[in-house]
């Protein structure tokens, strides 16, 4: 009897749990909880951590879960390591389902860095304008150049002090590029910081800076355990089949 544990919070998950309650198939689809109102879905949701890998251990068998699908953020490291070691302990079957990272194309000014130090470090330098655009979690550590004058965009409003002066933007994407060129415009963005998300959902900031002909520093993905790995929903439609 198939028994399918969705972990999600991305564009890629919604559009699975779309096909598996399509198929008709028993499965949940599990949020980490970080928004107020996280998106509804067509299928049973959870919301919350498991508590850690042991949590996920024991929920994978109190709930008798035959198929682990991680479609959650390609940043998501934390989650996505738990589910390795969890289904590997449990002997759960287990596949990501994973979008390609944006490639810099004609126009584009990238400087990768390799995790967040280094975009922080990447902005040393005299006052500009920075467009913030990798959500509320690790803005703190911008603190480290004060110096700038930022845009932050975040999915709910902030609670408690900002770690530095900031224009605030409460927006839950998908963002689209019209919208992202005047937003950019409006602040007189100078830079764009940015995580290699890949997808549709976050690329209009990267295609706005294009346009404006704007410089960006973007995050490469952490690297993560080895896994079985689908591009698409078919493909992981027909992973469960199988
Ligand atoms: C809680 C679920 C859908 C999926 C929407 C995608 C697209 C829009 C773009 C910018 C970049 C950012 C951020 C972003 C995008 C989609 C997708 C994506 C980036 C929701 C959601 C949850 C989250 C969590 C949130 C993080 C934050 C990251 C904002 C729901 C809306 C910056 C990532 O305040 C917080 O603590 C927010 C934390 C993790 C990264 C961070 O470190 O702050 N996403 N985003 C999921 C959960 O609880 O499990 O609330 O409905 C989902 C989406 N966010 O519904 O169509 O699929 O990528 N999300 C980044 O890419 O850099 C915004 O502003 O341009
Ligand atoms: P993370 O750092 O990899 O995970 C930290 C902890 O959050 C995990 O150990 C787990 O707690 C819990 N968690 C994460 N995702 C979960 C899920 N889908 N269901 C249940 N618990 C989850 O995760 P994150 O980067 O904060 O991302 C959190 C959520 O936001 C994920 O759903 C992700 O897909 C979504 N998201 C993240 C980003 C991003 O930029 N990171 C962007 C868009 C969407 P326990 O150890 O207690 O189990």
């Amino acid at each position: 009897m198939t028994r399918i544990l969705l972990l999600g919070g991305t564009t890629e998950a919604n559009l699975m749990a779309q096909a598996i309650a399509k198929a008709e198939l028993p499965a949940v689809y599990s949020y980490a909880g970080r928004t107020e109102t996280p998106m509804g879905q067509p299928i049973h949701m959870r919301v919350g951590g498991f508590g850690g890998t042991e949590g996920l251990c024991a929920y994978l068998q109190a709930e008798q879960i035959t198929h682990v699908i991680d479609a959650t953020h390609p940043f998501a490291a934390q989650m996505s390591s738990n589910a390795v070691a969890a289904c590997t302990a449990t002997g759960t079957a287990l596949i990501a389902l994973e979008r390609a990272p944006w490639t810099p194309g004609e126009g584009d000014l990238w400087t990768r860095v390799p995790d967040l130090p280094s975009a922080v470090a990447a902005l040393a330098g005299p006052p500009r304008r920075v467009f913030l655009a990798i959500g509320r979690q690790h803005v703190d550590a911008f603190a480290a150049q004060p110096q700038h004058r930022y845009l932050l965009r975040v999915v709910d409003e902030p609670t408690g002090l900002l770690p530095f002066p900031a224009e605030v933007v409460v927006a839950r994407g998908p963002f689209d590029l019209a919208g992202d060129i005047d937003l950019m415009r409006q602040h007189e963005t100078e830079v764009v910081v940015a995580k290699n998300a890949g997808g549709k959902g976050a690329v209009a900031k990267i295609a706005a800076a294009r346009a404006l002909g704007l410089p960006v520093v973007m995050i490469d993905r952490p690297v993560l355990p080895q896994r079985r790995v689908a591009h698409g929903v078919a493909d992981v439609m027909a992973w469960l089949s199988a």
